[in-house]
């Protein structure tokens, strides 16, 4: 049976379990591990960008389209290594994204960006470490999953990165709030955030799914089709809140400078729409997202909580 939650409080227990699992992964990986040892400056930045900060949200997601499709825990321990992958991808995004010629962000997590504590050419060299170990430890350290499966998710992570993640940024450098189009936004959004969301989702559930003996009635394709658009909606609702915090929130509660998309002059949803206009906005696509959710023939309490807390998070 998939992980039963009854009320908010059960998701937020779930999320804190989840992130807790993920971290002492990461841990064991890069602390206990005698990989990442020398050159010290090099994986001291690695470690200070990847370990104890992040919501771990991409991972969660990873790891709850495995659980709602199979309830199998040999592959377990392979889509805990697909989730550090994640986590490196997704984290040295976020090196590179306040380095002073992107974002110029000083802060990250609460602390000093990386660039900040270790100089930009280390904080660079770090995060490109981070994208290259990222393939590394699925080709390396997944046990039981097959070598076409490998390749299909190493596929889908290069391609959210290299299709997705760097295309989106370079879009979103450019934009200002003077092209003011929905169209624009949504396709920034998607391809800056949603699409490694999506990417995270598909892990997920194509571990399960392609290590399953039953034969379901609706086609593994078509159950990870309804994935996928579950991903991109969730993924540009996630966005649409990222946009809504800077404006709402402050530096404290969200551990990086508020307010930077307004003096940038950002193409933000909230910018453009405003603020009620974008939360409703966000809904709307986490709407969509559980209509997904009814078409994949698996109990999907889980992940319709975890949409839920992706419109109401407060960082
Ligand atoms: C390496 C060539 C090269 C390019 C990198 C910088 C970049 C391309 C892409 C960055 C895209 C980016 C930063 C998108 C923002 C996505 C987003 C909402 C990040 C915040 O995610 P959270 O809230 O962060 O999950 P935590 O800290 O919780 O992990």
């Amino acid at each position: 049976m998939v992980t039963k939650l009854k009320s908010n409080i059960d998701i937020e227990i779930y999320l804190t379990q989840q992130k807790s699992l993920i971290d002492e992964y990461l841990k064991k990986i890069f602390i206990e591990g005698n990989n990442y040892i020398e050159p010290k400056e090099l994986w001291d930045a690695v470690r200070y960008s990847l370990l104890d900060g992040g919501k771990r949200i991409r991972s969660i997601l990873c790891l709850a389209c495995y659980e709602t499709v199979n309830q199998d825990k040999v592959h377990l321990n392979d889509c805990l290594t697909v989730c550090i992958s994640i986590e490196l991808i997704h984290s040295m995004s976020l090196i590179h994204d306040d380095l002073p010629s992107m974002d110029n962000d000083d802060l990250r997590r609460g602390r000093p960006s990386c660039h900040k504590a270790f100089g930009e050419a280390t904080a660079i060299l770090a995060g490109d470490a981070m994208l290259s170990l990222a393939f590394e430890l699925i080709a390396e350290n997944t046990k039981t999953i097959t070598a076409p499966q490998k390749l299909e998710l190493i596929s889908i992570l290069g391609r959210a990165f290299g299709f997705g993640l760097v295309p989106g940024q370079i879009l979103d450098l450019k934009a200002s709030t003077k092209q003011r189009s929905k169209i624009k936004i949504e396709e920034i959004s998607r391809l800056k955030t949603a699409e490694l969301i999506k990417a995270s989702v598909l892990c997920g559930a194509i571990i399960g799914l392609k290590n399953k003996n039953i034969t379901k009635k609706t086609s593994n394709e078509s159950i990870i089709k309804n994935f996928e658009k579950f991903g991109i909606n969730i993924g540009i609702a996630f966005q649409i809140i990222d946009d809504i915090l800077d404006v709402t929130s402050d530096t404290k509660t969200l551990g990086k400078t508020s307010g930077k998309d307004r003096g940038q002059n950002k193409s933000t949803y909230p910018l453009i729409f405003g603020v009620e206009k974008s939360k409703k906005m966000a809904e709307d696509l986490i709407k969509n997202a559980k209509s997904n959710l009814v078409e994949i023939p698996y109990n999907t309490t889980l992940l319709s909580s975890i949409s839920d807390f992706i419109i109401n998070r407060i960082n």
